[in-house]
């Protein structure tokens, strides 16, 4: 059964017509018909947790910002998929965008917002054209606008293309990007939900968070937490690279294993070469081994092992690869992309390149695996935001995995 990626490559992208008649704006006007706390009821009964990364429950988040007595509040939906290994909001966006019409629509009928914001990954011009074309499509057929099919509820979207910087993703640095300002990350607290883009509450959830409302409203959200395992409820989608044979999306319950995955979904590792490791999650998370395969893929099993889901980034090196050239890039790119607004972060993530190359060249010194757990703990206590926090976890997990490969 699937429930988000049933449309992809089901409906024609580029017809609202087609998308009508595939059950389009149901579940929108089914909702104009709930009152606001009843949509946000069944979206905290549904139990579902942001798909961005970081699991916060959304219908906490939603009705966060309902609560808030404010004269504008907004949704933005986090197009800015830029997660190493992650590619699975594009696929949403390029192959059903009518759908974060109709979802961003809801979300901002149940908080109160008459304003969304979808900021897209600069480097998807096939997403910002499809979601684009979708916009234009749903206001001429008064889906968005004033006064949405005679229902009194007014709300418009805009299109926000990224430049290019991986922090941009993090949701203040992206507010401040709308905002016209440079994309750098604000103090949190205060959240999003009380001050959020131009210091309004605004709800900020990731497109495939966004996708799940839809099942979540159709069906009811004990119908949807009933899907998964406890703790970890509904579906889930996973990006899978690197050394399989079927790379590609996957949409599976919470807790099914990385076997199964990679054995029966992806079909299994190619050229019949031995599996070394996994980065599950994205860049900043630590590296699954062999044995960790029949761990199921929950949020919960997954912080036991001193790994994370993050965003359902699955790459997948074998016995060929050399883990420290791949820790290496990885390290590359924190160092590239930290915005450099705190110093343990931006001269953390420099001083980490530097030592991670050494080592990597094979040149390690005497001391530098010392050194680098040093560097990871004040980057984890003392960085604003989460790119700082966590840019030390795939190095610690190399230290701890392939010191032998050095
Ligand atoms: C109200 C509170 N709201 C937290 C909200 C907060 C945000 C959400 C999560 O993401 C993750 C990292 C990596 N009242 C709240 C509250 N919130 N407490 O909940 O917040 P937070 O701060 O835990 O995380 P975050 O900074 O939003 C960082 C993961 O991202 N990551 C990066 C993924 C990149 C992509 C992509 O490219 N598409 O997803 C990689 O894994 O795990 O945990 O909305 O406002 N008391
Ligand atoms: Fe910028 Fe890094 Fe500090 Fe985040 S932790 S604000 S990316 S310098």
């Amino acid at each position: 059964m699937q429930i988000l990626l049933n449309n992809c490559g089901a409906v024609d992208p580029g017809s609202l017509e087609d998308y009508l008649a595939h059950g389009g704006f149901e579940v929108f006007q089914k909702a104009l018909a709930m009152s606001r706390p009843a949509i946000i009821e069944e979206v905290k009964a549904s139990k579902i947790q942001g798909r961005g990364g970081a699991g916060f429950p959304t219908g906490i988040k939603w009705e966060a910002v309902y609560k808030e007595q404010a004269d504008q509040k907004y949704v933005i939906c986090n197009a800015d998929e830029s997660e190493i290994g992650t590619f699975k909001d594009r696929k949403l966006m390029e192959e059903d965008p009518f759908r974060l019409i109709e979802t961003m629509l809801i979300a901002g009928y149940a908080v109160g917002a008459t304003k969304g914001f979808v900021y897209i990954r600069g480097e998807y011009p096939l997403s910002i054209a499809r979601i684009t074309h979708a916009i234009k499509k749903s206001q001429a057929q008064g889906f968005l606008g004033e006064n949405i099919l005679g229902s009194g509820f007014s709300f418009d979207i805009e299109v926000r293309r990224g430049a290019g910087a991986y922090i941009c993703g993090e949701e203040t640095a992206l507010m401040e990007s709308i905002e016209g300002k440079r994309g750098e990350p604000r103090n949190k607290p205060p959240f999003p939900v009380t001050h959020g883009l131009f210091g309004k509450p605004t709800v900020i959830n990731n497109v495939e968070t966004f996708y799940n409302i839809l099942p979540i409203l159709r069906h009811g959200g004990a119908w949807y937490a009933s899907l998964g395992v406890p703790g970890s409820t509904g579906h889930k989608l996973f990006s899978i690279s690197g050394h399989v044979n079927r790379p590609g999306v996957y949409e599976v319950p919470f807790g099914v294993t990385l076997r199964t995955l990679l054995e029966d979904y992806a079909g299994g590792i190619k050229n019949g070469k031995q599996l070394q490791a996994v980065m599950v999650g994205g860049a900043a998370a630590s590296y699954v081994t062999p044995d960790q395969l029949d761990v199921p893929l929950d949020y919960a099993s997954y912080r036991n092992i001193g790994c994370t889901l993050g965003s359902g980034a699955i790459i997948v090196f074998d016995e060929t690869v050399d883990m420290w050239e791949v820790t290496r890039r990885f390290a590359k790119f924190f160092k590239h992309e930290s915005c450099g607004k705190c110093v343990p972060c931006r001269i953390g993530c420099d001083r980490q390149y530097t030592l991670v190359e050494r080592i990597a060249r094979g040149e390690r010194q005497e001391g530098d695996y010392e050194l680098l757990l040093e560097i990871s703990q004040v980057m984890k206590d003392a960085s604003i935001c989460g790119l700082g926090q966590t840019a030390s976890s795939p190095v610690l997990s190399a230290i701890k995995l392939f010191a032998d490969q050095r």
